[in-house]
């Protein structure tokens, strides 16, 4: 069953499942108000209807959809700074997420900056996921907007990159995923790079539509930056688990790493300003 959190009221399920015939939606009395806002957008979309988000418009992060990741473990890239949940590093203000990352000795690092995750509160098999977000720039930044399998190890189980970025290629965008047979610690997942002016400091909207048995039994993922289609992947033809795991449940995470496999050498001067990844929104949508 395609399903979808938060799981607290069960209030308003039946309304729901008499207007939509197979999925199954529970929604908080706030959440409903904001759909209906934003459905204005999909309301002539015969297809899609919008099932979980975030806009944040409030004074603090929804912890009813969020989870903080916290720590200076290097997360597995060789990441140099520390996760927190301080308001320096995490906030919501303006409307909007922001993660803040800094230059400082904490713990056992010398930056700070944040991880959230919407694990067990937000996930999603297939649908459409897309985010608003102002990316940071300067040399050494590496943020990403991506999805993680609410079950099972890395990578078997999966790993879908919609957006990553790095200061050091300031136009840059990449998509990738992971499984078992393609990875990053075997050097060989599946990636591909957009390149486009003005990512850093402005909005730009990013969005996978990932959709079940697309083309002869075969699932697809398709990458998009500001509604232009910039990578297509398909399920390698009727394979299985090992070469395509996402056909179970995925969550959301926003990051903002600095430094590790991926993000480089740090320039130390970009922190004379504030270096900043904003999310304005999160949307998820999923067939009728
Ligand atoms: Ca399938
Ligand atoms: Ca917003």
């Amino acid at each position: 069953m395609k399903n979808i959190l938060p799981l607290y009221t069960i209030i308003i399920l039946f309304l729901l499942f008499n207007a939509c015939d197979k999925d199954a939606v529970i929604l908080e009395n706030e959440d409903k108000e904001d759909i209906k806002d934003n459905n204005e957008d999909k309301k002539d979309d015969p297809t899609y209807q919008l099932v979980w988000n975030d806009e944040f418009n409030g004074e603090e992060l929804d912890s009813d959809k969020w989870n903080y990741e916290i720590g200076g473990t290097g997360w597995g890239n060789n990441e140099l700074q520390y996760y927190t949940s301080r308001s320096e590093n995490v906030r919501v203000e303006d409307g909007c997420l922001v993660i803040e990352a800094k230059k400082e000795s904490y713990v056992n690092r010398n930056y700070t900056s944040a991880r959230i995750n919407s694990k067990k509160k937000g996930f999603v098999t297939y649908g459409i996921i897309e985010a608003r977000i102002s990316l940071p720039s300067g040399k050494g930044t590496w943020p990403a907007f991506w999805m993680m399998p609410e079950t099972g190890s890395w990578p078997s189980n999966g790993e879908i990159d919609i957006m990553e970025h790095i200061g050091s290629n300031p136009t840059m965008i990449s998509h990738a995923v992971h499984t078992k047979m393609k990875n990053g610690s075997i050097g060989n997942n599946w990636h591909k790079r957009f390149y486009k002016d003005n990512v850093e400091g402005e909005f730009h909207t990013y969005k996978i539509e990932w959709i079940e048995e697309e083309d002869k039994g075969d699932d697809c993922i398709i990458f998009y930056v500001d509604d232009e289609q910039t990578a297509k992947l398909y399920q390698p033809h009727l394979s299985g688990f090992e070469e395509w795991p996402f056909e179970k449940d995925f969550f959301v995470i926003f990051n903002m790493a600095i430094g590790g496999n991926m993000g480089g050498q740090v320039d130390n001067s970009i922190f004379d300003s504030p270096i900043l990844m904003k999310v304005d929104w999160i949307r998820i949508y999923q067939k009728r």
